[in-house]
Protein backbone atom coordinates (compact mmCIF):
# COMPACT_ATOMS: atom_id res chain seq x y z
CA UNK A 1 0.00 0.00 0.00
CA UNK A 2 0.73 3.67 -0.80
CA UNK A 3 -1.39 5.77 1.04
CA UNK A 4 0.97 7.40 2.85
CA UNK A 5 1.65 10.79 1.41
CA UNK A 6 2.78 13.90 2.79
CA UNK A 7 0.67 16.41 0.68
CA UNK A 8 1.68 19.76 1.66
CA UNK A 9 4.40 21.11 0.37
CA UNK A 10 7.92 21.89 2.53
CA UNK A 11 5.84 24.40 5.25
CA UNK A 12 7.90 26.30 8.02
CA UNK A 13 8.66 24.66 10.92
CA UNK A 14 5.36 24.68 12.48
CA UNK A 15 3.94 28.01 13.17
CA UNK A 16 6.31 29.61 15.21
CA UNK A 17 8.39 32.98 15.09
CA UNK A 18 10.32 33.42 11.32
CA UNK A 19 13.39 34.95 12.45
CA UNK A 20 13.50 38.28 10.62
CA UNK A 21 17.38 38.15 9.26
CA UNK A 22 20.75 38.44 10.27
CA UNK A 23 21.19 40.45 13.87
CA UNK A 24 22.74 43.60 13.47
CA UNK A 25 25.84 43.83 14.81
CA UNK A 26 26.55 47.13 16.76
CA UNK A 27 30.30 46.89 18.29
CA UNK A 28 32.45 49.34 18.05
CA UNK A 29 33.46 50.61 21.10
CA UNK A 30 31.74 54.23 19.81
CA UNK A 31 28.92 52.36 19.39
CA UNK A 32 29.03 50.55 22.69
CA UNK A 33 28.90 54.30 24.30
CA UNK A 34 26.51 55.31 22.42
CA UNK A 35 24.14 52.17 22.91
CA UNK A 36 25.17 52.34 26.70
CA UNK A 37 23.46 56.20 26.53
CA UNK A 38 20.78 55.59 24.64
CA UNK A 39 19.79 52.55 27.42
CA UNK A 40 20.18 54.84 29.97
CA UNK A 41 18.24 57.73 28.19
CA UNK A 42 15.71 54.35 27.36
CA UNK A 43 15.37 53.68 30.79
CA UNK A 44 15.06 57.55 32.18
CA UNK A 45 12.92 58.76 29.74
CA UNK A 46 10.37 56.14 27.63
CA UNK A 47 9.66 54.90 30.49
CA UNK A 48 12.29 51.81 30.32
CA UNK A 49 11.43 51.53 34.27
CA UNK A 50 8.88 49.75 35.41
CA UNK A 51 6.52 48.95 38.85
CA UNK A 52 6.15 45.61 39.16
CA UNK A 53 2.35 44.14 40.81
CA UNK A 54 4.91 43.48 44.12
CA UNK A 55 5.45 47.25 44.00
CA UNK A 56 9.32 46.38 42.81
CA UNK A 57 11.09 48.91 39.97
CA UNK A 58 12.38 46.75 37.35
CA UNK A 59 14.27 47.24 34.08
CA UNK A 60 11.84 46.66 31.02
CA UNK A 61 14.74 45.06 29.03
CA UNK A 62 17.87 43.12 29.15
CA UNK A 63 21.27 45.34 28.48
CA UNK A 64 21.77 44.51 24.86
CA UNK A 65 17.95 45.07 23.73
CA UNK A 66 17.95 48.48 22.85
CA UNK A 67 14.31 48.02 21.42
CA UNK A 68 12.72 44.88 20.34
CA UNK A 69 13.61 43.48 16.47
CA UNK A 70 10.09 42.26 16.18
CA UNK A 71 7.01 42.20 18.07
CA UNK A 72 4.36 38.76 18.21
CA UNK A 73 0.96 38.19 19.78
CA UNK A 74 0.49 35.17 21.79
CA UNK A 75 -2.62 33.50 23.16
CA UNK A 76 -3.36 31.25 26.15
CA UNK A 77 -6.67 29.59 25.93
CA UNK A 78 -8.28 26.65 27.33
CA UNK A 79 -8.63 23.76 24.44
CA UNK A 80 -10.97 20.33 24.86
CA UNK A 81 -10.19 18.53 27.93
CA UNK A 82 -8.55 15.25 27.55
CA UNK A 83 -11.30 12.84 29.01
CA UNK A 84 -11.07 14.60 32.75
CA UNK A 85 -8.28 16.65 32.14
CA UNK A 86 -8.17 20.12 32.04
CA UNK A 87 -6.15 21.55 28.93
CA UNK A 88 -4.02 24.51 27.95
CA UNK A 89 -2.38 25.67 24.94
CA UNK A 90 -0.14 28.73 23.84
CA UNK A 91 -1.36 30.02 20.32
CA UNK A 92 0.01 32.65 18.07
CA UNK A 93 -3.71 32.99 17.45
CA UNK A 94 -6.84 31.46 19.58
CA UNK A 95 -7.69 29.37 16.99
CA UNK A 96 -4.56 27.34 16.46
CA UNK A 97 -3.69 27.00 20.37
CA UNK A 98 -1.67 23.45 21.21
CA UNK A 99 0.28 21.61 23.13
CA UNK A 100 3.08 22.24 22.97
CA UNK A 101 2.90 25.43 22.20
CA UNK A 102 3.78 27.33 18.52
CA UNK A 103 7.64 26.97 18.11
CA UNK A 104 9.78 29.63 18.89
CA UNK A 105 13.00 30.85 16.94
CA UNK A 106 15.41 33.39 17.42
CA UNK A 107 18.90 34.44 15.96
CA UNK A 108 21.66 35.31 18.49
CA UNK A 109 21.52 39.06 19.12
CA UNK A 110 17.71 39.34 18.35
CA UNK A 111 15.46 40.83 20.91
CA UNK A 112 11.65 39.98 21.05
CA UNK A 113 8.43 41.58 22.43
CA UNK A 114 6.28 38.45 22.93
CA UNK A 115 2.55 40.25 24.08
CA UNK A 116 0.62 37.01 25.30
CA UNK A 117 -3.46 37.31 25.88
CA UNK A 118 -4.99 35.10 28.75
CA UNK A 119 -8.34 33.94 27.28
CA UNK A 120 -8.67 31.17 29.77
CA UNK A 121 -11.66 31.58 32.08
CA UNK A 122 -11.21 32.59 35.73
CA UNK A 123 -13.38 29.69 36.53
CA UNK A 124 -10.67 27.27 34.65
CA UNK A 125 -7.62 28.77 36.27
CA UNK A 126 -9.56 28.68 39.63
CA UNK A 127 -10.38 24.58 39.08
CA UNK A 128 -6.68 24.34 38.94
CA UNK A 129 -5.61 26.57 41.76
CA UNK A 130 -4.08 24.51 44.55
CA UNK A 131 -4.28 27.55 46.66
CA UNK A 132 -7.37 29.53 46.97
CA UNK A 133 -4.36 32.37 48.43
CA UNK A 134 -2.95 32.07 45.05
CA UNK A 135 -3.99 34.37 42.16
CA UNK A 136 -5.70 33.18 38.95
CA UNK A 137 -3.68 34.22 35.91
CA UNK A 138 -1.16 32.68 33.18
CA UNK A 139 2.83 33.55 32.39
CA UNK A 140 5.44 33.43 30.42
CA UNK A 141 8.89 32.06 31.10
CA UNK A 142 11.31 31.28 29.30
CA UNK A 143 14.75 29.23 29.36
CA UNK A 144 17.98 30.24 27.94
CA UNK A 145 17.11 33.73 26.89
CA UNK A 146 17.75 36.83 28.98
CA UNK A 147 14.71 38.68 30.40
CA UNK A 148 13.99 41.22 33.44
CA UNK A 149 12.59 40.72 36.64
CA UNK A 150 9.24 41.82 34.70
CA UNK A 151 9.11 39.09 32.02
CA UNK A 152 10.08 36.38 34.70
CA UNK A 153 6.47 35.35 34.14
CA UNK A 154 6.07 34.80 38.11
CA UNK A 155 3.99 35.52 40.61
CA UNK A 156 6.54 36.92 43.13
CA UNK A 157 8.38 39.21 40.62
CA UNK A 158 4.31 40.20 39.78
CA UNK A 159 4.92 39.57 35.97
CA UNK A 160 1.86 37.22 35.42
CA UNK A 161 -1.32 38.11 33.03
CA UNK A 162 -4.45 37.96 35.23
CA UNK A 163 -8.01 36.26 33.20
CA UNK A 164 -9.05 38.76 30.62
CA UNK A 165 -5.94 40.92 30.50
CA UNK A 166 -2.60 41.11 28.54
CA UNK A 167 1.27 41.70 29.39
CA UNK A 168 4.23 41.78 26.97
CA UNK A 169 7.25 39.89 27.96
CA UNK A 170 10.99 40.94 26.56
CA UNK A 171 13.03 37.84 25.29
CA UNK A 172 16.34 38.97 24.29
CA UNK A 173 18.98 36.36 22.54
CA UNK A 174 22.30 37.66 23.58
CA UNK A 175 25.12 37.12 21.44
CA UNK A 176 28.43 35.86 22.21
CA UNK A 177 30.89 38.33 23.89
CA UNK A 178 34.33 38.03 24.54
CA UNK A 179 34.76 41.34 26.21
CA UNK A 180 32.30 40.05 28.99
CA UNK A 181 32.79 36.80 28.40
CA UNK A 182 29.17 35.72 27.98
CA UNK A 183 28.89 32.77 26.21
CA UNK A 184 25.64 33.68 24.08
CA UNK A 185 22.71 32.08 23.90
CA UNK A 186 22.21 29.83 21.09
CA UNK A 187 20.77 26.60 22.23
CA UNK A 188 17.62 24.22 22.24
CA UNK A 189 15.27 25.66 25.19
CA UNK A 190 11.91 26.09 26.03
CA UNK A 191 9.19 28.43 27.78
CA UNK A 192 6.05 27.73 29.76
CA UNK A 193 3.79 28.87 32.61
CA UNK A 194 5.06 29.50 35.73
CA UNK A 195 1.99 30.71 37.44
CA UNK A 196 -1.46 28.04 37.06
CA UNK A 197 -2.52 26.75 39.92
CA UNK A 198 0.61 27.44 42.04
CA UNK A 199 3.84 29.53 42.24
CA UNK A 200 5.45 27.46 39.73
CA UNK A 201 2.92 26.72 37.56
CA UNK A 202 2.69 23.08 37.87
CA UNK A 203 -0.92 23.01 36.60
CA UNK A 204 -0.19 24.86 34.22
CA UNK A 205 2.76 23.25 32.63
CA UNK A 206 0.21 19.95 33.66
CA UNK A 207 -2.14 21.25 31.16
CA UNK A 208 -0.20 22.15 28.41
CA UNK A 209 1.54 25.52 28.80
CA UNK A 210 4.62 24.88 27.16
CA UNK A 211 6.35 25.23 23.80
CA UNK A 212 10.01 24.43 22.59
CA UNK A 213 12.66 27.77 21.37
CA UNK A 214 15.78 27.13 19.58
CA UNK A 215 17.88 30.22 19.30
CA UNK A 216 20.52 29.37 16.54
CA UNK A 217 24.09 31.63 15.45
CA UNK A 218 24.64 32.98 12.49
CA UNK A 219 25.73 29.95 10.26
CA UNK A 220 23.72 27.38 11.87
CA UNK A 221 22.41 24.59 10.04
CA UNK A 222 18.31 25.68 8.76
CA UNK A 223 15.94 22.58 9.43
CA UNK A 224 13.12 21.80 6.87
CA UNK A 225 10.70 20.99 9.57
CA UNK A 226 10.91 21.61 13.45
CA UNK A 227 9.64 19.29 16.14
CA UNK A 228 8.57 19.50 19.85
CA UNK A 229 9.03 16.75 21.85
CA UNK A 230 7.81 16.63 25.58
CA UNK A 231 8.64 14.26 27.82
CA UNK A 232 6.20 14.30 31.05
CA UNK A 233 4.69 12.60 33.66
CA UNK A 234 2.60 9.21 33.41
CA UNK A 235 4.39 8.13 30.89
CA UNK A 236 4.10 11.09 28.12
CA UNK A 237 4.97 12.63 25.18
CA UNK A 238 3.53 15.78 24.48
CA UNK A 239 1.09 15.08 27.40
CA UNK A 240 -0.15 11.80 25.36
CA UNK A 241 0.17 8.25 25.44
CA UNK A 242 -0.17 5.15 23.17
CA UNK A 243 -2.30 5.57 20.11
CA UNK A 244 -2.50 9.07 21.27
CA UNK A 245 0.82 10.29 20.19
CA UNK A 246 0.26 9.47 16.95
CA UNK A 247 -2.49 10.31 14.79
CA UNK A 248 -0.60 10.70 11.59
CA UNK A 249 -3.82 10.34 8.94
CA UNK A 250 -2.13 7.63 6.38
CA UNK A 251 -3.97 8.90 3.42
CA UNK A 252 -2.66 12.98 4.11
CA UNK A 253 -0.09 13.32 7.02
CA UNK A 254 -0.16 16.56 8.23
CA UNK A 255 2.91 18.09 10.24
CA UNK A 256 1.67 18.34 13.74
CA UNK A 257 2.34 17.35 17.30
CA UNK A 258 1.06 14.29 17.19
CA UNK A 259 2.08 13.78 13.29
CA UNK A 260 5.78 13.33 12.93
CA UNK A 261 5.84 13.23 9.11
CA UNK A 262 9.12 14.00 6.81
CA UNK A 263 10.38 13.38 3.27
CA UNK A 264 13.65 11.08 3.28
CA UNK A 265 16.88 13.52 3.17
CA UNK A 266 14.86 16.44 4.71
CA UNK A 267 16.56 17.65 7.84
CA UNK A 268 14.32 17.14 10.57
CA UNK A 269 14.72 19.41 13.97
CA UNK A 270 13.92 17.98 17.23
CA UNK A 271 14.03 20.13 20.46
CA UNK A 272 13.56 17.58 23.39
CA UNK A 273 12.26 19.02 26.23
CA UNK A 274 11.92 17.21 29.80
CA UNK A 275 8.53 18.11 32.23
CA UNK A 276 6.91 16.81 35.78
CA UNK A 277 8.86 15.02 38.02
CA UNK A 278 10.49 11.65 35.99
CA UNK A 279 13.69 11.07 34.60
CA UNK A 280 13.70 9.72 31.17
CA UNK A 281 16.17 9.04 28.27
CA UNK A 282 15.19 10.28 24.79
CA UNK A 283 15.53 7.24 21.55
CA UNK A 284 14.76 7.89 18.15
CA UNK A 285 15.34 4.71 15.75
CA UNK A 286 17.22 4.53 12.89
CA UNK A 287 19.12 7.98 13.39
CA UNK A 288 21.94 9.02 15.42
CA UNK A 289 23.35 12.73 15.96
CA UNK A 290 26.14 14.69 17.30
CA UNK A 291 26.13 14.95 21.00
CA UNK A 292 27.11 19.24 20.29
CA UNK A 293 25.21 22.04 20.60
CA UNK A 294 23.36 22.25 17.61
CA UNK A 295 23.49 18.32 17.53
CA UNK A 296 25.32 18.29 14.15
CA UNK A 297 29.09 17.90 13.03
CA UNK A 298 29.76 20.76 10.66
CA UNK A 299 29.61 19.53 6.41
CA UNK A 300 33.42 19.84 5.38
CA UNK A 301 35.28 19.80 8.88
CA UNK A 302 37.29 16.84 9.95
CA UNK A 303 35.32 14.53 12.12
CA UNK A 304 36.33 15.22 15.44
CA UNK A 305 36.73 12.06 17.50
CA UNK A 306 36.19 13.87 20.70
CA UNK A 307 32.70 14.53 19.75
CA UNK A 308 30.20 11.51 20.66
CA UNK A 309 27.66 10.19 18.33
CA UNK A 310 24.48 8.50 19.76
CA UNK A 311 21.03 7.80 19.64
CA UNK A 312 19.93 8.24 23.22
CA UNK A 313 20.05 10.89 25.56
CA UNK A 314 19.20 11.10 29.29
CA UNK A 315 16.51 13.67 29.85
CA UNK A 316 15.69 14.82 33.43
CA UNK A 317 13.04 17.29 33.98
CA UNK A 318 13.61 21.22 33.22
CA UNK A 319 16.28 19.82 30.48
CA UNK A 320 16.36 20.66 27.08
CA UNK A 321 18.20 19.34 23.95
CA UNK A 322 17.92 19.15 20.62
CA UNK A 323 19.65 18.27 17.20
CA UNK A 324 18.92 17.34 13.67
CA UNK A 325 19.06 14.23 11.49
CA UNK A 326 18.57 13.68 7.39
CA UNK A 327 15.51 11.52 7.74
CA UNK A 328 15.48 8.02 6.51
CA UNK A 329 19.37 8.91 5.70
CA UNK A 330 21.02 5.66 5.04
CA UNK A 331 18.27 3.56 6.03
CA UNK A 332 15.14 4.62 4.00
CA UNK A 333 11.91 5.57 4.28
CA UNK A 334 9.94 3.61 7.03
CA UNK A 335 7.98 4.08 10.33
CA UNK A 336 10.80 4.75 13.06
CA UNK A 337 10.05 4.39 16.37
CA UNK A 338 10.62 7.29 19.18
CA UNK A 339 10.78 6.66 22.56
CA UNK A 340 11.45 6.80 26.07
CA UNK A 341 14.29 4.10 26.76
CA UNK A 342 12.84 3.70 30.58
CA UNK A 343 10.93 0.79 29.53
CA UNK A 344 8.61 0.79 32.16
CA UNK A 345 7.84 4.17 30.31
CA UNK A 346 7.86 2.46 26.74
CA UNK A 347 5.83 -0.27 28.01
CA UNK A 348 3.21 2.55 29.54
CA UNK A 349 2.85 4.26 26.23
CA UNK A 350 5.60 6.67 25.85
CA UNK A 351 6.30 5.93 22.17
CA UNK A 352 5.50 7.67 19.23
CA UNK A 353 6.70 7.06 15.53
CA UNK A 354 8.57 8.95 12.67
CA UNK A 355 7.13 8.90 9.55
CA UNK A 356 9.57 8.56 6.58
CA UNK A 357 8.12 8.98 3.68
CA UNK A 358 10.13 8.70 0.56
CA UNK A 359 11.67 11.24 -1.50
CA UNK A 360 8.07 12.40 -3.60
CA UNK A 361 6.01 12.27 -0.65
CA UNK A 362 4.99 8.46 -0.36
CA UNK A 363 5.32 5.71 1.50
CA UNK A 364 6.64 2.94 -0.44
CA UNK A 365 4.68 -0.90 -0.96
CA UNK A 366 5.39 -2.85 2.04
CA UNK A 367 5.23 -0.75 4.67
CA UNK A 368 2.06 -0.71 6.32
CA UNK A 369 1.87 0.68 10.15
CA UNK A 370 -0.39 0.02 12.57
CA UNK A 371 0.12 0.96 16.43
CA UNK A 372 -0.11 -1.80 19.40
CA UNK A 373 -2.55 0.57 20.71
CA UNK A 374 -4.84 1.49 17.91
CA UNK A 375 -4.75 -2.26 16.31
CA UNK A 376 -7.87 -3.10 17.54
CA UNK A 377 -9.95 0.02 17.40
CA UNK A 378 -8.99 0.54 13.72
CA UNK A 379 -9.23 -2.75 12.62
CA UNK A 380 -5.48 -3.01 11.27
CA UNK A 381 -3.66 -6.25 11.52
CA UNK A 382 -0.51 -6.19 9.91
CA UNK A 383 2.63 -4.17 10.88
CA UNK A 384 1.52 -4.40 14.16
CA UNK A 385 5.29 -3.58 16.79
CA UNK A 386 6.50 -4.18 20.27
CA UNK A 387 7.57 -0.68 21.91
CA UNK A 388 10.77 -2.02 23.30
CU1 LIG B 1 10.56 8.05 30.43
Amino acid sequence: MTAWRLTEDAPPPEDGMETSGEPRRRRSSTRLLVVAATVLLTLVGAGGLAIARSGAIFAERPEGCVKPDRTMQLYAVELPKDGTQIRLGYGTSPQTASYPGPTMEMMEGECVAITLHNLVPAATLEQLRTNPAHPLGVSLHVHGVKYTQLSDGTVQSGSFVPPGESRTYTWYAQPRNKKTGSPGTAGYWWYHDHVVGGPHGTQGLGAGLFGGLVVRRPGDPKPDRTYTVVFGDRQSINLRRGAATDTCDAQNPQPGPTCLVARKGEKVEFIVVGIGNDMHTFHLHGHSWADTRTGTVSNGEPFADGVPIIDNKPLGPGDSFGFQVAAGDSVGPGHWMLHCHMQFHSDGGMSTMLHVLDESGAMPPGHDHSHPATAAGAGATTGQHQHN
